[in-house]
């Protein structure tokens, strides 16, 4: 079985932030490592996404060439991801002549198909002083709904009110102010449309005419409540070409000056990624993207999942022969110390600044990873903060996992010269750990394979805590105070050593630099390809991971803690981001006085009521899991919510304020006592809590970041 692994293509006109490597990297890097552990095929392809509207209008609006911009991020973006471990089996660029090559060929292979496309011709606003037509989020105006004078070309951002750019009164070019002129301009459209009903079908119950695919209970579930929530909605033809002079020519006679759109072209880079490997490495890339006995997983962040699950899908379904995603486990976003990531308000950290600013603290690069692993937005939204990286590493990685291995390092060196000791029967004692270390690595492993990648760490924390109380409770240096010949040592040591490699073993998808170090000192070789499966069948078989005899090296202190009376020197490194945290937020402060809004007049006060009238109201913390319009109104969504034992159908007023797709994730306080009511045909048993703020928009209350659901509040 071969299993073909893509990442998100990041663009190739900014640097990448933790958010970026929590959502579509570091999982699939987890995976990655853990499949190749066990001796499987594995190909993880990524690679730069180099086209596109922001990357051209950029390159124009700083006098550059398109060719700096993208040379520019390719390497910074590839070298991070490269100093933080990440995997990649090849990091390919879609600029490069076999990616147009290979997306002309899809092009052309779908025109062939006679039904796929629909040519139309349309008016378009076109700017004359730059020469181009212009996207729609690059065309500003008046909104003809609430008068905003700064309404984008697709959408409101004050009402909310999607918008297409010839609604705008007084529209201008976002790039150079100049009044925009309609021209015609004639486009390909994909039938979306027609991939309708199969993608249904595939998305709900996995089949294909009547063929199961994929067991959809091992989707998560907001992927699958985005999906529905759009293909409810019925999906239309959507334009895959532009007129743009970056980007990969339409092969079509005639249609000089367009190219394909980025979207088009952006996941025909996987395949064209794994060409390239292909034709570097030996291997055909057609058993990877077309084989039975392959499948294909692409990892994301929660903003790419309709192209991933709806558009790609359908491309490759109208091409024929290539196989579907088997899961696309996308991830929710990661927030910064309570905020969204921004650069221009300058919170947050890109990859490459804690690269180099955290070259002097040790493992700074599994540090870094593990932070993000114990927090990953898996299935809501969650937040870094510097405190949690600090208490991850202390607690985990320097007090259980790095105190236990060096624990057992020294004692073994100080009774037996290091070698692991002779023990002349398994006693219930060994036969007991070997079992146990031997269910806990498949507990991480399947936790891995369902890609519960938090979960899976924390597996292999219970590991590092089994075996520090194991070492704690038998406490051999008392023993050996009384008797240094007692048995009891030599199983004791015996034992720890097992659970000790086991570690060192089960470390490597999560912190691999730590785990490579630990496996040479005890392992006493090179890590190796399948380190994992060949532990796997020697505790199967009951047997030891490092039998007697075996010798065991030195490691000084793996994890030296960031908290130290001693040692301030990590401390300060992330006191230096906390700095920056603090000129950040003064900065906002500042702009924010300087803007200071007129306050709104609050609402009137409500009658009194008695302590007894608001106890009698249920609320409760809960995950909004899926939403979606509901018909023929404008302001209901239709959401369900998990409230820890049991879900909920809602219908919430707030269809005006939100999107399906933003809403899905979000932590919210519900009211759950209030008796059940249809709103627009449609139930609902609960609901949500939200505050008006001074424009009047609506804001969720939220529970703090990674908070629990079903959890009372009062
Ligand atoms: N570059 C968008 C993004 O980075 C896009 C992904 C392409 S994956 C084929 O969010
Ligand atoms: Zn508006």
């Amino acid at each position: 079985m071969r299993t073909l692994l893509t990442s998100a293509l990041p663009y190739a006109n900014g640097p990448l932030h933790l958010g970026h490597l929590a959502g579509a990297y570091l999982p699939a890097d987890i995976y990655a490592r853990y499949l190749r552990l066990r001796g499987r095929q594995v190909l993880w392809v990524c690679g730069s996404d180099e086209h596109g509207a922001a990357i051209t209008l950029r390159a124009k609006k700083e006098g550059i060439s398109p060719r700096e911009i993208i040379d520019t991020y390719h390497n910074l973006n590839k070298g991070s991801f490269e100093s933080l471990g990440i995997s990649f089996d090849y990091y390919h660029r879609t600029s490069a002549p076999l990616h147009h090559e290979t997306s002309q060929d899809f092009f052309k292979a779908l025109l062939e198909k006679g039904d796929q496309f629909e040519v139309k011709t349309t008016e378009q606003y076109y700017d004359p002083s730059i020469d181009q037509f212009l996207a729609d989020r690059y065309i500003k105006g008046e909104c003809p709904n609430c008068g905003n004078p700064e309404a984008f070309g697709d959408q409101c951002e004050v009402c909310g009110r999607d918008l297409s750019p010839t609604e705008l009164i007084n529209p201008v070019s976002v790039v150079s102010g100049a009044k925009p002129e309609l021209r015609e301009t004639k486009h390909w459209f994909f039938r979306l449309d027609e991939h309708e009903a199969w993608l249904k079908e595939w998305i709900q119950n996995g089949t294909v005419d009547g063929q199961q695919l994929h067991d959809p209970k091992t989707w998560k579930k907001h992927v699958i409540g985005q999906c529905m929530s759009w293909l409810n909605e019925g999906l239309h033809a959507r334009s895959i070409t532009r007129d743009l002079d970056w980007g990969i020519q339409v092969p079509v006679e005639g249609a000089e000056g367009k190219v394909l759109y980025v979207w088009f072209d952006a996941p025909i880079g996987y395949i064209s990624a794994t060409k390239q490997w292909a034709a570097e490495n030996g291997g055909n890339w057609e058993d990877w993207w077309k084989g039975e006995d392959s499948r294909l997983v692409h990892f994301i962040g929660k903003d790419n999942i309709v192209f991933h699950c709806i558009v790609f899908p359908a491309m490759l379904s109208a091409h024929g022969e290539y196989n579907l995603p088997e899961n696309v486990p996308a991830n929710q976003f990661l927030n910064f110390e309570g905020g969204k990531f921004s650069k221009s308000r300058g919170w947050g950290i890109e990859l490459q600044e804690y690269i180099d600013e955290f070259k002097d603290f040790p493992n700074a690069a599994d540090a870094l990873r593990w932070a993000l692993i114990r927090n990953l937005p898996e299935q809501q939204d969650a937040d870094f903060t510097w405190d949690g990286f600090t208490e991850y590493h202390d607690k985990d990685l320097a007090d259980k996992l790095g105190n236990f291995i060096n624990r057992v390092m020294v004692l073994m060196h100080k009774y037996y010269g290091g070698k692991i000791p002779e023990i002349h029967l398994a006693t219930d004692d060994v036969i007991n750990v070997n079992a146990n270390v031997f269910s806990s690595l498949r507990k991480i492993g399947d936790d891995i394979e369902a890609y519960r990648f938090k979960d899976a760490a924390t597996a292999f924390v219970e590991l590092a805590t089994y075996g520090n109380t194991y070492l704690q409770d038998a406490a051999p240096w008392t023993l050996f105070k009384a008797d240094p010949n007692d048995p009891a040592i030599a199983i004791t040591m015996y034992n720890s050593a097992q659970i000790a490699a086991a570690l060192a073993i089960a470390a490597a998808p999560f912190i691999p630099e730590a785990s490579a170090k630990l496996r040479a000192v005890l392992l006493q070789k090179e890590a190796q390809a399948s380190d994992w499966e060949l532990a796997f069948v020697l505790l199967q078989k009951g047997q030891a991971l490092l039998p007697s005899g075996h010798e065991i090296g030195k490691a000084g202190v793996l994890f030296p803690k960031i908290i130290d009376r001693k040692d301030d020197s990590r401390n300060a490194i992330i006191q230096l981001q906390r700095n920056k945290m603090a000129s950040a937020l003064a900065l906002r402060e500042e702009e924010e006085l300087a803007a200071a809004p007129v306050v709104a007049e609050r609402a009137p006060a409500k009658a009194e009521i008695t302590f007894d009238d608001f106890q009698k109201l249920d609320m409760r913390t809960a995950t909004i899991l899926t939403a979606e319009k509901v018909k023929k109104s404008s302001k209901l969504l239709h959401l369900t919510i998990d409230l820890g034992n049991e879900e909920r159908s809602v219908v919430s007023g707030i269809a005006k304020h939100f999107s399906p797709e933003e809403v899905v994730g979000r932590q919210v306080v519900t009211v759950t006592n209030l008796a059940p009511r249809k709103m627009a045909g449609v139930l609902s048993e609960a609901m949500i809590l939200m505050a008006e703020d001074d424009t009047g928009k609506l804001q969720f209350i939220s529970p703090p970041p990674g908070f629990g659901n079903g959890f009372l509040v009062s």
